[in-house]
């Protein structure tokens, strides 16, 4: 535990690709001890010239770990393979391994059969933002509350940090809902290039600040759908409500029809808000149509 400002707690990962190594330096500038493995060795040579110390297997790792056992690994499956082998009673193990909230609780539970406490963590940065606190990536945590709070300050070196409970799948299912959304804003800015691509005339780099001030100023709306679905009232404050919106988009369709653009990156979300309309709720928001995708 990092209890003065001369300590460091020493840090042991697993995995030095693109990420890896971008948290490694993160916390060697930081000046904390660190122990570092990958399954090819080479990736660690300019790590130990920058003071790591590299060790030939991930059972050498655990076992001399005297902080946080960081994974950063490709995926559940390689956890798996790296740990295994591995020492891991009465070790803190703390795995950044994007995955899913039930491979996340799976792992958490596996740990804990193994007499280590464990939390799982989900990245919101790509490495150039990691050790650049201005850039505002931060990583969400789930799992082991007390584990989360011993390690705080060295956890908060690469990028900020967000815990989001104690039920270890939550940092995974945080991550997958924001990446799940980012998906559909690339989707919409997908299909509006396209839209504007047969005309030579328009400037693209002025049409993308266009998009993100207008992006920008929409995405707030998920506060109010958020306190709809708080409510169960899906009319509440509605500024633009599903019927007005079904009707236009019968203009977006007409445009992309106009402009040859194939429009299948929106029409099945048109067709979640007409199916709500035909229930019955034009008068509604968005809200309405979380229901239709199930998941309640
Ligand atoms: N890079 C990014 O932009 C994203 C940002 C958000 C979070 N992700 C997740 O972070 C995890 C690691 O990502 P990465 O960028 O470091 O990925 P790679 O550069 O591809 O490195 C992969 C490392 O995993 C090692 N590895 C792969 N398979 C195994 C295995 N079976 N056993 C042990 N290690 C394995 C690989 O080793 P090597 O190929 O160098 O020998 C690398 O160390 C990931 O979950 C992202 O989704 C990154």
């Amino acid at each position: 535990m990092d209890t003065n400002s001369s300590y460091r707690t020493p840090v042991t990962l697993l995995g030095l690709g693109d990420m890896g190594t971008a948290l490694a330096r993160a916390w060697l500038a930081a000046g904390h001890p660190l122990t570092v493995w990958n399954r090819t060795p080479g990736k660690a040579e300019p790590l130990v010239a920058e003071g790591a110390r590299a060790v030939a297997t991930p059972a050498e790792a655990v076992a001399s770990a005297a902080g946080p056992v960081v994974l950063c690994l490709l995926d559940d499956a390689s956890v798996g393979e790296a740990l295994s082998g591995t020492e891991l009673n009465g070790k803190d193990v703390v795995n950044l391994t994007t995955n899913t909230p039930a491979q996340a609780r799976q792992r958490a539970l596996w740990a804990e059969e193994r007499g280590a406490r464990f939390l799982d963590g989900g990245i919101m940065a790509v490495p150039p933002m990691i050790g650049r606190p201005e850039t505002g990536g931060y990583v969400f945590y789930s799992g082991d509350h007390e584990l989360f709070e011993r390690h705080r300050e060295a956890l908060a070196v690469p990028a900020g940090v967000k815990f989001v409970g104690g039920e270890p799948g939550h940092a995974a299912l945080h991550d997958v809902a924001l990446l799940s959304a980012m998906t559909g804003m690339f989707a919409g800015i997908t299909h509006a290039f396209a839209l504007i691509a047969p005309e030579k005339d328009i400037d693209r780099a002025r049409f993308a600040t266009l998009l993100t001030e207008w992006l920008g100023a929409m995405a707030g709306a998920a506060h109010g759908i958020a306190a709809q679905l708080e409510s169960g009232d899906y009319t509440e404050g509605v500024a633009s409500n599903l019927a007005m919106m079904v009707t236009g988009n019968g203009t977006l369709l007409d445009t992309a029809r106009g402009q040859s653009v194939d429009p299948r990156l929106l029409t099945p979300y048109m067709e979640l808000m007409r199916r709500r309309v035909a229930q019955g709720h034009g008068d509604e928001g968005l809200a309405g149509t979380v229901s239709l995708l199930g998941g309640e």
